[in-house]
């Protein structure tokens, strides 16, 4: 199968199988898709990254759905993932195909698309445009025509969505309680679609920004535009020897997912971050509902649900089922411990601008450190302490990795099994509350194991005995 649709979209590498003719072939099963729903009419927006080829992929793709009578909205920069997501909901089309291969390293591209609820296609749609698009691959049959012809016969506009976007961001956070704290921020956009947004909304708010990587690079400085604590290295040197900077933020290549350093340059894993805003919204902004998180993600979210009374929602990996929530107006906010978070009223998508700047909020207004913080809060709900590990998937692992999650072992690091949850990849409870989990990633060629435990002596254990468990004998 030439097209497969993983956790997030259809990814590969540009010019083995993401290739125009491809990208085009996905195009057509996707119009095929809006024609069967109706929606010709409401259009679709299309979006890229500043990946190389990038625009002229989407200007491609736009001519196929314009062939296809399909109205085109067509962005007229490169665009953050989540701002797209704001302009379904606002109602100004009916989706969107949006060119971004999101974190992954300068040589993939991908397509996401959204449909009309404005969160990531669920799998029930994603299967029926997979399975028409790799048909299309095989009889060729797509339609496309020019982008001269298609707004001649006034298919194609050329739309701007950052403006609405960013006027929202300025509405629903509390931008006056930052500025009168009247800290620094430094901020690294990865050379990509964060740029113009995160630290315009901050600066036209009267916050300094120190910036870096702030021009568009289709190869990311090197490697992908993945706001990991390896990848925030200067960042992290900047923050660190400026004493007027309270905190270093960064946004991965369509801005969907955020990266936090904390006042001394010191990286703070997404899965704490998600669990300080979910307390801060339900304890200090008083916002009403259950939490989600997917089944990676950190139990310290169970534990702010607790504390608080309300539901915690546990999902597969992947942030339409989290979105999903969100538009139901179930839940305060969700999160993914890769970095994914968003809010209710907001999009049923993950915001990396929103997340970096609902943190500004909530660390200016507590005027603590992250870190604090994190003390405060285990100080109420328990400590917990998360890892995740990535490897390299070889053909041996590929081919050992069903067979070995088939197994039942005893226990790991020598602590009993109480518990097996099977919603996406195998996820093992044990007896003292600490689990693993593993899984194969669906935006990587890596398995990756996730941890968390009480203490970090026995997080190294486990992760030692899961590594054992999968790269044994
Ligand atoms: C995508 C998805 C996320 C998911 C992440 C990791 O992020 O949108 O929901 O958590 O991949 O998925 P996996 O572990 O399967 O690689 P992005 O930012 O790449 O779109």
């Amino acid at each position: 199968m030439t097209i497969k649709f993983g956790t997030s979209g259809w990814r590969g590498i540009i010019a083995d199988d993401f290739t125009t003719y491809n990208a085009k072939c996905v195009a057509q099963a996707i119009s095929d898709y809006v024609v069967e729903q109706g929606q010709s009419k409401e259009g679709l927006i299309v979006g890229y990254d500043p990946r190389f080829m990038g625009e002229s992929f989407a200007r491609d793709i736009a001519g196929v759905l314009s062939a296809n009578n399909i109205n085109v909205l067509f962005s007229v920069e490169a665009v953050p993932t989540p701002a797209i997501a704001f302009a379904i909901i606002s109602g100004k089309s009916a989706g969107a195909i949006n060119l971004t291969a999101s974190h992954n390293p300068y040589n993939y591209n991908g397509i996401k698309y959204s449909p009309k609820w404005g969160g990531p296609a669920l799998p029930e749609t994603t299967k029926w445009i997979e399975e028409h698009a790799n048909e299309i691959v095989d009889s060729g049959k797509f339609k496309e025509i020019t982008e001269d012809e298609a707004k001649s016969k006034g298919l194609w506009t050329d739309i701007d969505l950052k403006a609405d976007y960013i006027k929202d961001l300025n509405e629903k956070i509390d931008f006056d309680t930052i500025k009168k704290w009247g800290k620094k921020v430094a901020y690294d956009p990865i050379f990509a679609t964060g740029i113009g947004y995160l630290d315009k909304i901050l600066i036209d708010n009267g916050t300094d920004v120190v910036m870096i990587h702030d021009k568009f690079d289709p190869y990311f400085g090197g490697g992908g535009p993945d706001p990991s604590g390896e990848k925030l290295v200067e960042l992290a040197k900047i923050v660190e020897g400026d004493n007027d900077i309270a905190l270093g933020l960064a946004t991965d290549g369509d801005a969907d997912r955020f990266g936090v350093l904390d006042f001394d340059g010191r990286f703070i894993e997404p899965n704490y971050i998600i669990a300080l805003l979910l307390d801060y919204l339900i304890r200090v902004k008083g916002f009403e509902g259950g939490v989600a998180r997917s089944v990676a993600t950190t139990h310290l979210v169970d534990a702010v649900a607790k504390y608080h009374g309300v539901k915690c929602y546990e999902t597969p990996v992947g942030f339409k089922y989290i979105g999903e929530y969100i538009a139901e107006g179930k839940i305060v906010g969700g999160g993914e411990e890769s970095a994914g978070f968003s809010i209710k009223g907001h999009v049923p998508e993950k915001d990396g601008i929103l997340a970096s700047l609902l943190l500004l909020e909530m660390v200016a207004r507590e005027n603590k450190s992250i870190v604090e913080q994190l003390r405060d809060l285990y100080s109420r709900v328990g400590t917990f302490m998360t890892s995740r590990v990535n490897l390299k998937l070889t053909k041996d692992l590929d081919n050992a990795f069903p067979e070995k999650m088939k197994l039942n072992p005893k226990g790991f690091a020598g602590i009993a099994i109480k518990d097996k949850i099977t919603i996406d990849g195998t996820k093992f409870i044990l007896d003292d509350g600490s689990w693993i989990l593993f899984r194969k990633s669906g935006t990587e060629p890596v398995v990756r194991i996730y941890v968390e435990a009480s203490s970090e002596v026995k997080l190294k254990k486990i992760i030692d005995s899961g590594k054992e468990f999968i790269l044994g004998a």
